[in-house]
């Protein structure tokens, strides 16, 4: 299909213009809302003509940067465009750009960690400050002026709608096939006009298959066609196959236990290569027609849909590797009928997450003996990412994991310490902690019980003799305490850590 018939409004058609006539039109200083999600329907022309605009007025000594507001993570095309160009003063609501992550730590950049279910209602509330322009990625515009939607949802339809001007990028390599697989809910209100969101099954459809646009704050449209990121998982090692056994097994015994019912109660699996692991283990497991409502369907949904253990997934956006994405490309009438792409605040409603009563699994960077869980923080400043969806998943899920190998850096640092050096999950939203070690089960425990059941069952056996003794000493030094600590050391941890590479060494 050719670029032309993509866009088949002529309003639309008359706006046409090049990438770089489209990022002229974008002032200094405006707070920009881009598509884009986990590496998927994000523009990829308009940043980049942005940034090398950026650099020639960096060049001439001008000021020139922008606000970037997006769905979660983008890409080489974005954020690093702009990043490269030192061009983004403020961003949010998540990012996992080297650039982005470097300067935001060297203080250049400021950072706005979100969950994102809250992006679209604080944009609303008028909390994060104007929206001037809204770019973003779609497949195609129909003769009515509605909008395709692209590779992720993301926040599209609250920046189509609360933006002064529109810039749409129309990319005729998103497969065309993707018009039907949508679903935008167009139902959300501002309090106290709130009502119950109508979705009772993750296959539920309450919305439309299109997005809506105001003509009239259309400034420019531009014709792409560029692939998505598509990174490659890696194949799942040994630490992330371990797991993964854990997680099946405990979720058979609560099968069995008559605290799950035999399909399970529907998925929802962070990013990463652990995370696609656990998805991998599930596709050979024991349960059959399993459901997902999640935020990012990788591959091995993709798998699990193919061989029917799940009978569907709904998600705000696909984050395929190549080989997924030609299969997917391949076979795209078959997952129409199972997958549901939704707005953000759909995908990640606590509403909605309490109401189906999902299986959350998220991974982290570490957790403390207690059960607190640190996502975003290494050494509790540097930011990895940022909290993502999964605050959203952890607190209002049915069972909440969160997953780690016991250690990180080729075991010269415990990712179970005595006390979480920045804190994104309290030990109240967290109920299962997993490492390849073993599967800790906090449900209904004590701090003092959740400590020693922690370090029995997860912490790598080289760090086990220091927590004990650790532990031991907290429980001696404030025997009432209900959460007891040894302050100064719980926190010089990480620090020793790192200088020794093993604690209290
Ligand atoms: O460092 O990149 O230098 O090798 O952290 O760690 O083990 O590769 O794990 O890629 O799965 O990411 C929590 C960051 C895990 C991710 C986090 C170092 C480690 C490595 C990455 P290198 P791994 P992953 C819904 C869910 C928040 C958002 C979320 C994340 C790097 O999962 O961003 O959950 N989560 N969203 O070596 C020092 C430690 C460490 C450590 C790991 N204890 N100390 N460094 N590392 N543990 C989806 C969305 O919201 C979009």
């Amino acid at each position: 299909m050719s670029n032309q018939t993509r866009v088949r409004h002529p309003g639309y058609l008359s706006k046409i213009m090049s990438a770089e006539a489209a990022a002229a039109l974008i002032p200094a200083g405006a707070n920009v809302g881009m598509s884009g999600f986990t590496g998927a329907g994000y523009p990829k022309q308009v940043p980049e003509a942005l940034a090398r605009r950026i650099e020639r007025l960096h060049a001439a000594g001008e000021d020139f940067r922008i606000g970037l507001w997006t769905g979660a993570s983008t890409a080489p095309e974005l954020d690093g465009a702009l990043a490269a160009v030192d061009g983004i003063s403020m961003r949010l609501p998540y990012q996992s750009d080297p650039t982005v992550r470097k300067q935001i730590n060297a203080g250049t950049t400021q950072y706005t960690d979100i969950h994102l279910s809250h992006v679209a209602q604080l944009a609303w509330f008028g909390f994060l400050g104007p929206l001037n322009v809204a770019v973003v990625e779609v497949a195609g515009i129909l003769p009515d002026g509605r909008l395709i939607p692209s590779s992720s949802v993301g926040n599209n339809k609250t920046w189509l709608d609360h933006a002064d001007h529109i810039i749409l990028e129309v990319n005729s390599h998103q497969n065309i096939g993707l018009e039907g697989m949508h679903d935008i809910y167009y139902g959300t209100r501002l309090p106290p006009l709130r009502r119950p969101i109508p979705l009772l099954h993750p296959g539920d459809r309450i919305g439309d298959h299109y997005l809506q646009c105001d003509l009239n704050k259309v400034i420019a449209v531009v014709e792409t066609q560029q692939p998505d990121r598509n990174s490659a998982f890696a194949a799942p090692d040994e630490n992330s196959e371990r797991i993964a056994g854990h997680i099946i097994d405990f979720l058979q015994l609560e099968v069995k236990a008559g605290r799950l019912p035999p399909e399970l109660l529907p998925l929802q699996s962070g990013v990463g290569n652990i995370a696609n692991a656990v998805l991998i283990g599930l596709n050979k497991g024991p349960f059959e027609n399993m459901t997902a409502y999640t935020e990012v369907l990788q591959d091995g949904m993709l798998d699990m849909l193919r061989s029917g253990k799940l009978a569907m997934a709904s998600a705000t956006a696909l984050s395929f590797s190549p080989a997924a994405l030609a299969d997917f490309n391949a076979n795209i009438d078959f997952y129409r009928e199972r997958i549901v792409l939704r707005p953000q605040e759909v995908s990640n409603h606590p509403e909605l997450i309490r109401r189906l009563g999902l299986i959350a699994m998220n991974a982290m960077i570490e957790a403390d003996i207690y059960g607190n869980v640190n996502s975003t923080h290494v050494m509790g400043s540097s930011i990895m990412n940022g909290i993502g969806g999964s605050g959203d998943f952890a607190r209002n899920a049915y069972l909440s994991f969160f997953m780690t190998p016991s250690t990180a850096k080729n075991g010269a640092i415990s990712c179970i310490v005595p006390m979480v050096s920045h804190t994104d999950h309290t030990e109240h939203d967290v109920e299962i902690i997993v490492t390849e070690q073993g599967l800790a089960d906090l449900r209904g425990l004590s701090p003092t019980q959740r400590a020693r059941l922690v370090i029995e069952k997860c912490a790598h056996p080289d760090y086990q003799p220091a927590l004990r003794d650790y532990f031991e000493r907290a429980l001696r030094d404030a025997p009432g305490k209900h959460t007891p600590h040894l302050l100064t050391e719980a926190l010089s941890w990480h620090a020793r850590c790192v200088e020794t590479g093993r604690m209290l060494a």
